[in-house]
């Protein structure tokens, strides 16, 4: 049938119109501004719909970093973000991104060409069973078997992705459904009588945690990136200064507390700073919001916290006690809990509290020679910190660069670092940065990356050259996979298997794909090439030869207390 012929239905009279336009149209008035993919034989029904809007399409080069772009556009902005790829590999290459996003709660939708309904179960040429293999690493996903049902399945995957605990819904969509003509009115409301997410919280459960705040001589408020993903950043420091508590936050939660304040402890954790961890083991009171109790958080959960009675602030029932007993459980939305938990909370001198921890702060801080000749990594950070004037969005991959990106970078603003916490996938940075600049367009993006966690992905350079997409790739090139080197130097007598990398001459590779490259072998050459790279057009890669075999300090050594901190050199 012709597209857009007037056809008479049951449910009255509609354009007659194929599964592809209802994708379009749908995705329309969900309002999605992007969408990061790739192309192949099923979807192509879709992509000829989307000819009609490209200037809303990026085509990555793998749909690994499409999925991470998705993703760092969604950290970034706040909105869902959206991402398409074809049947089989294209989506079998779609799940690490996924789990990616699963882990660290984003909101995503994931849409999938699917081989034909008669096909399904027939080993066809590119099939996968896509929701059974997405099954554990989305909020929800769904196979649409009737041209009926897309457009509100559509609607239902971004109510799911975007509310709650937000996260990546994947829709799987055969070539029959979207080539399919439907000629009635599709029926466009949300149906999902299962799903209701607590929004508000009990007000006996948030008056007992205020009291229990108001009550508390050594509190500590413990804050995770749930506090992000419910825009609840502003409350968050009201809270802390009204009732003059100290935070610390998770790696994901970093900018949701100013650190300029001096009620911040800055990240806990295995990488933690020192001051951040004995406030936590010393507290009387310890006050998590939107926040899951990470083993990489806690080290030895046995003695985590062991002063402390918990109130814990979550959308997610199910996260609440699941790792620690929880005193005060608090389920609802962070927000609106916040709001609420503000106005019955009083201010307390603390004085003691306060003074043991500025104490701790004087007595551990963050640091590293910064006398040496050669180019700390650390310092690098700094420098970066330094002459965006702490205002770029940064992103990392994962490794020793991400922990020391994490220390010596100053976050003061919520959704400032994208970067892949409970999964920890190495190749998040380069994608995740095209995806937040694709989002923020008058920013600076930086991806501050490892030498090998850039290999991963670094096709998608070819991404950012193609949608003019300025990232400024900043590669801490230790030689090594330099956090692997580390566990081995510490616990394997220094035998480094399969942890010394050799790389491709990354500023030549940079300026193959059309972008600008820079190396910097000496210490003074660190600022200028910053300098320069900020001050040139397009995609930058910069190579920094860093000191290969630089530690992260302080460290809590797996299966050990946080308060059992290695200091390392900063002893
Ligand atoms: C996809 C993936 N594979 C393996 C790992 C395990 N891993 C964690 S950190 C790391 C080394 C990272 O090396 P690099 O990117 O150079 O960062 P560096 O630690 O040297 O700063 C590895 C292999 C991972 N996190 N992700
Ligand atoms: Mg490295």
């Amino acid at each position: 049938m012709a597209k857009g012929k007037k056809v008479k239905s049951k449910k009255g009279t509609a354009k007659a119109r194929t599964g592809a336009a209802i994708f379009r149209q749908t995705l329309e008035s969900e309002g999605v501004e992007v969408i990061f993919g790739y192309p192949g034989g099923v979807v192509l029904p879709i992509f000829d719909e989307l000819y009609e809007c490209q200037d809303k399409f990026v085509l990555t080069r793998h749909e690994q970093g499409a999925a991470h772009a998705a993703d760092g556009y969604a950290r970034s902005t706040g909105k869902v973000g959206v991402v398409l790829a074809t049947s089989g590999p294209g989506a079998c290459n779609l799940i690490t991104g996924l789990a990616t996003a699963h882990m660290d709660s984003i909101p995503m939708v994931a849409f999938t060409g699917q081989v034909k309904t008669t096909l399904i179960g027939n080993d066809a040429f590119q099939e996968a069973d896509v929701t059974g293999i997405s099954r554990p690493v989305t909020k929800y996903n769904v196979l649409v078997k009737d041209v009926r049902d897309l457009a509100r399945v559509i609607h239902e995957a971004f109510h799911v992705a975007r509310t709650g605990r937000p996260g990546p819904v994947l829709v799987d969509i055969p070539f029959d459904v979207s080539t399919a003509t439907l000629t009635e009115t599709p029926d466009e409301q949300i149906r999902l009588p299962g799903y209701k997410p607590q929004l508000f919280g009990n007000p006996r459960q948030i008056r007992a945690a205020a009291e229990a705040i108001n009550a508390a001589e050594r509190p500590v408020i413990y804050a995770g990136g749930g506090v992000i993903l419910a825009n609840a950043s502003d409350l968050l420091r009201q809270l802390a200064v009204k009732a003059n508590v100290p935070v610390t936050t998770t790696l994901l939660a970093l900018g949701a507390f100013d650190q300029d304040s001096p009620l911040s402890l800055d990240m806990l954790g295995m990488h933690g700073t020192a001051y951040a961890n004995y406030a936590v083991q010393d507290c009387d009171l310890l006050v998590a919001i939107g926040a899951r109790f990470e083993d990489r958080v806690t080290g030895n959960l046995a003695e985590f916290a062991p002063k402390a009675k918990i109130v814990h602030i979550d959308v997610d029932p199910s996260s609440i006690a699941k790792n620690v007993k929880v005193d005060i459980p608090v389920v609802g939305d962070a927000r609106n809990i916040l709001e609420e938990l503000v106005k019955l909370v009083e201010h307390r001198p603390r004085l003691a509290w306060l003074e043991q921890i500025s104490k701790w702060k004087k007595q551990y801080p963050l640091t590293y020679d910064r006398k040496a000749g050669t180019i700390k990594p650390q310092y690098v950070v700094e420098q970066i910190c330094q002459a965006t004037d702490g205002q770029a969005i940064i992103t990392t991959g994962v490794g020793q660069h991400q922990m020391w990106t994490a220390q010596f970078f100053r976050w003061r603003f919520p959704r400032q670092i994208i970067s892949s916490g409970g999964l920890g996938t190495m190749g998040f940075g380069l994608p995740a940065a095209n995806g937040a600049q694709r989002g923020n367009p008058g920013k600076l993006v930086i991806d501050i990356d490892g030498d090998g966690s850039f290999c991963m992905t670094m096709s998608e350079l070819a991404t950012a050259v193609n949608y003019s997409l300025p990232v400024k790739v900043m590669i801490l090139n230790n030689g090594y996979l330099g956090m692997v080197r580390q566990w081995q130097e510490l616990l394997f007598s220094k035998r480094y298997s399969a942890s010394r990398i050799i790389s491709p001459d990354f500023a030549a590779l940079a300026r193959g794909f059309g972008a600008t490259g820079l190396v910097v072998k000496q210490k003074s050459e660190v600022r200028p090439a910053i300098e320069q790279a900020l001050a040139t057009d397009g995609p930058v890669v910069v190579d920094f030869h860093v000191d290969p075999e630089e530690n992260v300090w302080p460290m809590v050594p797996a299966g050990k207390g946080l308060h059992e901190m290695k200091m390392g050199s900063l002893a």
